[in-house]
């Protein structure tokens, strides 16, 4: 059910130029997935694993099933969990990223649908490149239970 992997092809691919350090990172999406939601709930969190090829940083999210889609952070804030807003998530060229309910999440708010399990939801992820240029990523997250998934599946390949 996990679904394959987006790339964004490069300018320098595209064009035929090979480019020392190209600016424009391709990222990719690991496992994206929504929290399923009950019919009077209005926001839930969407998790997923980014890894860039080269150093960018995501800053920006939406969703057409959402009014609103922020960048969230959760820290302990003595003992408890807070979440806050954050401008946006480093993705360090190279390191794998999670986007995780204990973590960095992509905050879906002012829900017009019910996230049902088994559906699927689409995200557009803005990319801020090295260069300062933005790119856009289409992913597909899967709906899951009410309940979600505790970690990356992409993590726990046993062959
Ligand atoms: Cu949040």
């Amino acid at each position: 059910m996990s679904q394959s992997s987006l790339w964004i092809p490069t300018l320098a691919l595209a064009s035929g130029i090979l480019l020392a350090a190209p600016s424009w990172a391709d990222v990719k999406v690991d496992g994206p997935w929504v929290r399923g939601t009950t019919a009077s709930q209005k926001t839930t969190g969407a998790f997923m694993t980014l890894i860039s090829s080269g150093d960018a940083a995501l800053v920006a999210a939406a969703s057409p099933a959402a009014g609103v889609v922020e960048i969230h952070e959760m820290r302990m804030d003595g003992s408890a969990m807070r979440m806050r807003q954050v401008d946006e998530l480093a993705l360090p060229a190279g390191k794998r990223v999670e986007l995780n309910p204990g973590g960095y999440h992509i905050m879906m708010m002012d829900l017009r649908q019910q996230m049902r399990a088994g559906t699927k939801v689409p995200l557009l992820l803005k990319i801020r490149n090295r260069d300062g240029t933005l790119s856009e990523i289409a992913v597909t997250a899967e709906v899951t239970s009410l309940a979600g998934r505790k970690s990356a599946p992409s993590n726990q390949h046993h062959h």
